[in-house]
């Protein structure tokens, strides 16, 4: 066991039972023309965290631990789309449409890809979820149970989105969570600083945060 140094306390890792899960690092998320944009987002903040990423997910690599990736898309024939997702907030373009990337937030779409750069390798597990928590309607709790993973490094998109609302489904779930500050944004800077506010507040009332230093540098002691 190793203690990550962290936000409100000390976050004690244990190796055996950690997985780093990286969210929705895709296209669609932080490119023109995709499904953020779409939204009515400004994109242009998204990328400028990959490089906090990569080097998250490599130190997790290079200490042979494992890597999840969770991609937001959804079946070709939209059967997995409520009509309340697709309708919401009345997007220029809708799930499903066709974009300059291919069709919007579709599984096996150009879009809907990975950052090459974060791209998944060798048999790390991807988990394609059609909301926004990555346990509702995937096989990822049985996945980490089988595994004997206890413990959920997090990082990716959208803070306070789909981070923060599959870290709530863990905790929740029994998981102990800890979000790699700068691994994670928001297309609002105020939004990224109340979630990591909220999940830390009342004793980590959701789970800690930490700088990807000292994750890294517990991790590959
Ligand atoms: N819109 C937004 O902030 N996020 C999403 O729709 N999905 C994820 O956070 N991945």
């Amino acid at each position: 066991m190793i203690d990550i140094n962290a936000e409100p306390f000390a976050f004690t890792a244990k190796i055996d039972h950690i997985a780093l899960i990286v969210i929705d690092m895709q296209r669609d998320f932080a490119e023109p023309g995709g499904f953020g944009e779409s939204l009515g987002n400004d994109v242009s903040r998204i990328t400028k965290i990959v490089p906090d990423v990569k080097r998250l997910i490599e130190g997790f690599r290079k200490a042979g631990l494992p890597v999840i990736h969770t991609m937001e898309c959804h079946r070709p024939d939209l059967s997995d789309l409520p009509p309340a997702k697709r309708d919401r907030g009345n997007p220029s373009l809708r799930i499903g449409d066709d974009g300059p990337m291919g069709r919007i937030l579709i599984a096996g779409e150009s879009g809907t890809a990975i950052l090459p750069e974060l791209a998944p390798i060798n048999d790390e597990v991807v988990i394609e979820k059609p909301g926004k928590g990555a346990f509702y309607a995937t096989d990822l709790g049985e996945i980490l149970q089988k595994r004997g993973i206890t413990q959920l490094v997090f990082a990716g998109l959208t803070t306070e989105v789909c981070v923060q609302t599959t870290m709530r489904e863990a905790n929740d779930r029994g998981y102990e969570c800890l979000l790699a500050e700068e691994a994670t944004e928001s297309y609002f800077p105020e939004f990224k600083a109340a979630a990591i506010a909220m999940i830390r507040a009342q004793g980590a009332i959701v789970g800690w945060t930490a700088h990807v230093d000292d994750i890294l540098e517990a991790i590959n002691a």
